[in-house]
């Protein structure tokens, strides 16, 4: 099961809280290679497992920019453990949220904690467009969507668009 179709807005799925990992195993593992391959095919640079419909606390990502330097990266359970006071704004993006993009102001760097699919716990400090990236899809996890930290008439805006889009072609 290779490729999996994403997860679009409104489906309620995107509200979900995912349950953490509790063993790495070869599900897991072909969930993580699923995934990669799921995210490079939509020319993203990062992906939740709940965007693939799969309610389990482990992202994606490759925020390289050329495609015979790939770096992907499996994160599963991770945590923020540390953030700047410092704050940044960045458009963003979602790949749930197709066609869609807008300034969003989070925390300048994070510190994340994880666990490779390997088991090991590892620690990740980024800033730029990797710590957006990585706070971006630990929000996914929580049922947080980058559209909820925008003004409320910016969120009802793009609501409507995405459930008449829906309705449309009947997926709403
Ligand atoms: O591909 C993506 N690009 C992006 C750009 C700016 C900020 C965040 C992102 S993540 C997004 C992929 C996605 O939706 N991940 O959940
Ligand atoms: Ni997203």
């Amino acid at each position: 099961m290779p490729l999996r179709p994403l997860v679009l807005l409104p489906n309620p799925l995107l509200k979900t809280v995912s349950v953490p990992v509790a063993q790495i195993d070869d599900e897991v593992r072909r969930l993580a290679t699923d995934m990669l391959e799921t995210m490079y095919d939509a020319l993203g640079i990062g992906l939740a497992a709940i965007q693939i419909g799969i309610a389990r606390r482990m992202i994606v990502l490759d925020v390289s920019r050329e495609e015979d330097k790939r770096e992907p990266r499996v994160l599963i359970n991770p945590e923020i453990v540390w953030q700047s006071e410092e704050r940044r704004v960045y458009e963003e993006g979602c790949l749930s949220i197709p066609d869609y993009s807008e300034d969003v102001e989070r925390p300048d760097m994070v510190r994340v904690r994880y666990l490779t699919l390997d088991g090991q716990v590892e620690e990740l400090e980024a800033d730029g467009l990797l710590s957006t990236c990585l706070q971006h899809e630990i929000d996914h996890l929580n049922g947080i969507l980058f559209i909820d930290h925008l003004s409320r008439l910016k969120r009802d805006r793009v609501m409507t668009k995405f459930t008449k889009a829906a309705r449309r072609k009947g997926t709403a």
